[in-house]
């Protein structure tokens, strides 16, 4: 069955940690700026509210510096959602207020278990599957654990190599439901064409993450520029949004937020 892309309904966001000094980062490049962080995430979620997106800021928790990048810590597939087991052992406290949050929209919540582990950066939907990359943060017991909730679902789980790479939309996120924007450093842009996507190389490695709206309209990082011009070309309506601060700490667009679709649909 083949459900239709549908705009946005709703988000679960969760504010910037006051321990955000102690975030997770691949390079440090000296101390991070929370002011500067709070708000581009408060600049975000006004994006999202202007798209008719609705949405709700969870309360930070000072002791979980990451908990901004609410992505990873469920995976929503239809009235299901599955809690996760974040592959970075420091975050995993993130996850209990997010599962009580699913709850209370009416989610049917699953648990998932040692040894697996899986971040919802790593689970790109399109259409009825979910690819899912096998990264840093998410193993193959994750990904067996995430396939038999999208099977309550009827959707199926394609696991994607990704040797070295944190998550796999850090290098492939969708523009619409038919158009990929991909950072070839990442992921292999014909992979991605044979998915049965139209591919945009990104110009910027921060241009592959964006945050497709819906109805052509897709959130862009504004460090990303060029891939901003190419997506307007190809016609999509690009609104930007300053993210620097949270780049620094390796976040993206779309680990900002928890998305839930207008019924019956998907979305990014
Ligand atoms: C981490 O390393 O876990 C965080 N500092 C960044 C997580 C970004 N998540 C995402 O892109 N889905």
């Amino acid at each position: 069955m083949r459900r239709p892309f549908v705009p946005i309904d709703a988000a679960l966001l969760r504010a910037v940690s006051p321990g955000w000094a102690g975030a997770l980062r691949a390079v440090d490049d000296g101390p991070l700026d929370f002011a500067a962080a709070a708000r581009q995430h408060a600049d975000y979620a006004r994006a999202l509210v202007q798209a008719g997106v609705a949405v709700t800021v969870l309360p930070a928790d000072p002791r979980q510096p990451d908990c901004c990048f609410i992505e990873d810590t469920a995976v929503v597939v239809g009235r299901h959602a599955l809690a996760t087991r974040p592959g970075a052992a420091t975050r995993r406290g993130e996850v209990s207020p997010v599962v009580d949050a699913l709850v209370s929209v009416g989610c049917i919540v699953h648990r998932m278990g040692p040894p697996a582990t899986l971040e919802g950066g790593d689970v790109l939907r399109v259409g009825d599957v979910l690819y899912v990359g096998l990264s840093q943060r998410t193993n193959r017991a994750g990904v067996e654990a995430l396939a038999a909730v999208a099977a309550l679902e009827g959707l199926v789980v394609k696991p994607v190599e990704l040797g070295d790479a944190m998550h796999l939309k850090g290098g492939v996120t969708l523009a619409d439901a038919d158009t990929a924007v991909v950072d070839a450093d990442v992921v292999d842009p014909a992979q991605v064409a044979g998915w049965g996507l139209s591919v945009i190389e990104a110009a910027e490695p921060v241009g592959a993450n964006v945050l497709a709206l819906g109805r052509g309209r897709v959130l862009v990082p504004a460090e990303a520029p060029a891939t901003a011009e190419r997506l307007r070309r190809r016609g999509l309506a690009v609104r930007t949004v300053e993210g620097a601060a949270l780049h620094r700490a390796d976040g993206r667009l779309t680990c900002l937020s928890l998305r839930l679709p207008r019924p019956g649909g998907w979305c990014a």
